[in-house]
């Protein structure tokens, strides 16, 4: 399916580290069937659990009988809202610190949400007991339009919220008004557009679960969970629960994808853990399909209105936004009054101009939680989809080449690093060469001439471009301000005496290949070779703190860890080496995997032979301690600013709409390529993603607020079918203030393909702006000067 362009730019010359195109080492497992899944969990004596979800999106609870449940043979235990109320559980914070009530007692605030538990001996008695609760309900209005949620007579519906007199979760502004309002005074053209990013799903493979095991006789809550971040999971259940670290340990095995769905806490987890806690057994919960794409947490949601400031030569000068944000019935993002606008910072995406203002009000609606999740890296997606289409949008009322005007408006080389209008100091990146790489791969001339061909003959051929910045590697403390949390990651190194190596890392793996790529940092730094290398992730018990795998922060954080305890222990290796060879440490040089002595390249040490030295058969020199170990912790001085350019070629059926990809070419910049098997994979990922936002996928609901995308029948992710060969290419910009000039890229490819989609259907058919998910009635109607009412 897939044609590669190897062609790095020299200098920079690809020059992957570690081995370079290393299969994946847990590939082998997962082809034979070996994953290990939350699922896998059997334990002896394991109960299973199951939730009853409310059916209505706004009713108050009038009251719940539980009785005919509690007296199912099979049945062990019953939990309700006044269940955990006893236990001083009732209120949880997700990670958002946004409480979210675990259990609904007084009222239901979306569809879905969750009501009670059962505990019984099988998943098939647990899901009928489910059905045995007799819940009453008194339906309430409810609020599914966000630009209804802040009307006067609009229902509260937080009211369980201490003063709270209506719907609005925050205000927030970044950039400076006033001077951008002046440029728009003066800018000899504005170009303004609303524009609605849908509320869609991570949809990962596998959905969420836990298996809950609170062992009664040494009070330890052991808890598998297909978490994303299990060291923050574990602090907040210890935080809640009132148990010290060391006595809960979460495991985080195999996860069959996470894009984000896996990073808060859900209910579900939270009433394993009390079942287990009062049945003095295991219990399993895992949410079926369709719970997991209408109760977990989802993304975007987002109302923008966008205006581009410009001159008729086609400068832009100036960029100013006005965001409704939906976030569902809780919050599910962080710092409620702050973060979840807070990476919309980057909406002046890769552009030098010279004023920007974004201003983003938060709300309540009758919808599932959420506001964060979804290869987003925080809101990125959202603004870069802005920017590019915006940028579209000028290019069109100029009658200009939309590669052209963005060629002369990207932020120069020379520039970096470079500091936004917003505050975030871009770390490095040569954009016009990306760019350049781009339409040179897709031959872009000849691409318009085919089009003005086809177009004479009738045929709608669509050319779309993006360009997108990234800002990943959440973070450091100063800039991380907007989450009031630093994003430091630590990292354990152990040399065994033969000199096969344990890295133990902080954060976990979910489908991006942490156990081959981590491998191969320290294998490049050291010189073991990847295969003597063991990642072990996931396990709180047996790894070191850090604040998970989100927002593409593995690489630039964690990563980064990684080789800075290499270097550790390459140092004490050095010491330890000049003490075998009885010569000064200053007099040895590295090449890869031994010291040496400078000018005699025969009189070396290599790791393997330092390795055992340092375990007891070296007299050590004075305050020397033995092994060959080291830890670290590592504060990221800045994020990382990944980049690329993505061009995409459409054909539209003219009769029905039906839009087909012909052609998709990405340019990807993650700086220093660790594994380019593994980069190429993540970005044919989230170009999937990319195509199927931009043309299939939608959480909808009616006006009762039913969710009408509860399988994967009527939540539409592309499958092979409707996704290209994807064209890939790539320029290395290494970051200046990473340890190996690493930048991420998980997240890349579905930040910046959307907009490349979107503009690639505008192109055909020759219309400003329609909204996502372009299915073939929305284009048909856009072409017909229609436009459907926006969810
Ligand atoms: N990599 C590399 N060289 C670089 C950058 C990255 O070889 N210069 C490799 C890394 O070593 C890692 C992978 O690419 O093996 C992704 O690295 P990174 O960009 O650091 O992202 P994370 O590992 O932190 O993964 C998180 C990111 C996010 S936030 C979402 S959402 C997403 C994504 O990863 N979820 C995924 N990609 C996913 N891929 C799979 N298969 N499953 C998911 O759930
Ligand atoms: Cu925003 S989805 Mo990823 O950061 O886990």
């Amino acid at each position: 399916m897939t044609a590669v362009q190897e062609t790095g730019s020299a200098p920079a010359e690809e020059r992957p580290i570690g081995y370079g195109r290393l299969k994946r080492k847990e590939d082998p497992r997962f082809v034979r069937g070996k994953g290990h899944y939350v699922d896998d969990v059997q334990l002896p004596g394991m109960l299973h659990g199951a939730v009853l979800r409310s059916p209505l999106a706004h009713a108050r609870i009038v009251s719940i009988d539980t009785s005919a449940a509690e007296s199912h043979p099979k049945v062990r235990a019953v939990i309700t809202g006044a269940t955990l109320e006893g236990l001083g559980l009732a209120w949880m914070p997700t990670l958002s610190m946004d409480t979210q009530a675990v259990l609904a007692t007084d009222k239901v605030r979306f569809q879905g949400q969750e009501v009670a538990f059962i505990v019984a001996d099988d998943h098939y008695a647990a899901r009928d007991a489910v059905e045995l609760i007799d819940v009453e309900y008194e339906p309430l209005p409810p609020v599914i339009d966000a630009r209804r949620a802040l009307d006067p007579d609009t229902p509260v519906i937080r009211d369980d919220q201490e003063g709270r007199t209506d719907n609005r979760i925050f205000d927030w502004e970044a950039g400076d008004k006033a001077a951008t309002d002046e440029v728009f005074a003066r800018a000899e053209l504005v170009v303004a557009q609303n524009m609605l990013y849908p509320r869609v799903h991570p949809a990962p493979l596998e959905t969420c679960g836990c298996v809950a095991d609170m062992d009664p006789v040494d009070g330890k809550l052991t808890l598998w969970s297909t978490t994303q971040a299990p060291h923050a999971h574990r602090t907040l259940y210890a935080m809640v629960a009132g148990l010290p670290e060391h006595k809960i340990r979460v495991v985080s095995p195999d996860i069959g994808g996470g894009f984000g769905n896996k990073v808060p806490i859900y209910p579900g987890y939270v009433c394993a853990v009390v079942g287990s806690i009062l049945t003095k057994k295991p219990v399993k919960w895992v949410e079926d399909r369709s719970e997991n794409l209408m109760s977990t947490g989802f993304a975007r949601d987002y109302h923008m209105h966008g205006e581009i400031a410009a001159t008729r030569e086609g400068r832009i000068l100036a960029v100013r936004v006005k965001v409704l944000a939906d976030h569902g019935a809780f919050n599910g993002t962080a710092q409620p009054s702050k973060f979840p606008a807070g990476f919309f910072h980057v909406f002046t995406g890769s552009y030098d101009i010279e004023a920007a203002h974004c201003a983003v009000t938060g709300v309540y609606t009758n919808k599932a939680p959420g506001g964060v999740a979804y290869a987003c890296s925080f809101r990125v997606t959202e603004a870069v989809y802005l920017i590019e289409r915006l940028v579209d949008c000028l290019a069109d009322e100029l009658h200009t080449d939309p590669a052209e005007l963005r060629m002369r408006n990207l932020i120069r080389p020379e520039q970096f690093p470079y500091p936004s209008k917003t505050g975030w100091e871009y770390d490095s990146g040569d954009y016009p060469a990306t760019l350049r790489k781009a339409l040179d791969l897709a031959g872009y001339d000849a691409l318009r001439r085919e089009q003005a061909e086809r177009r004479a003959r009738g045929e709608l051929m669509g050319i779309g471009l993006s360009f997108f910045t990234e800002t990943v590697g959440a973070g450091p403390r100063r800039q991380m301000d907007i989450l009031g949390l630093g994003m430091a990651d630590g990292c354990e190194l152990r040399v065994h005496p033969t000199g096969k190596a344990v890295v133990r890392i902080s954060v976990q793996t979910q489908g991006q290949g942490h156990e081959t790529t981590f491998a191969q940092i320290v294998a490049e730094e050291l010189g073991i070779p990847p295969e003597d290398i063991e990642v072990v992730h996931g396990d709180t018990d047996q790894t070191p703190f850090g604040l998970g795998t989100y927002g593409s922060r593995s690489t630039p954080v964690s990563g980064a860890a990684a080789a800075v305890v290499a270097r550790k222990v390459r140092d004490k290796a050095r010491i330890l080496a000049g003490a075998m060879m009885e010569v000064s440490p200053d007099d040895l040089e590295w090449e890869k995997g031994r010291w040496f002595v400078r000018g005699d390249p025969t009189a070396a040490r290599t790791i393997q032979e330092i390795a055992l030295a340092a375990h007891g058969v070296l007299e050590l020199p004075e305050g020397v301690e033995g092994h060959l170990e080291a830890t670290t912790v590592y504060n990221p001085p800045n994020l990382t600013f990944p980049y690329g350019a993505y061009l995409c070629v459409v054909d539209v059926d003219p009769g029905t709409g039906v839009v087909k990809v012909r052609r998709f070419v990405a340019v990807d910049d993650c700086g220093t390529r660790i594994n380019p098997m593994i980069i190429e994979g993540q970005v044919h990922g989230g170009l999937a993603d990319g195509v199927g936002m931009a043309l299939s996928e939608i959480i909808s609901f009616d006006e009762d607020g039913n969710c009408l995308s509860g399988s994967f029948m009527d939540y539409l992710v592309p499958t092979a079918l409707e996704v290209p060969a994807w064209e890939l290419g790539y320029t290395v910009t290494p970051s200046p203030h990473h340890p190996i000039g690493a930048k991420g890229v998980g997240e890349s490819a579905t930040v910046g393909s959307p907009a490349a989609v979107v503009n690639a259907v505008m192109d055909a058919i020759g219309v400003r702006h329609a909204d996502m998910p372009l299915t073939p009635g929305r284009v048909w109607l856009a072409m017909h000067g229609g436009v459907e009412a926006p969810q």
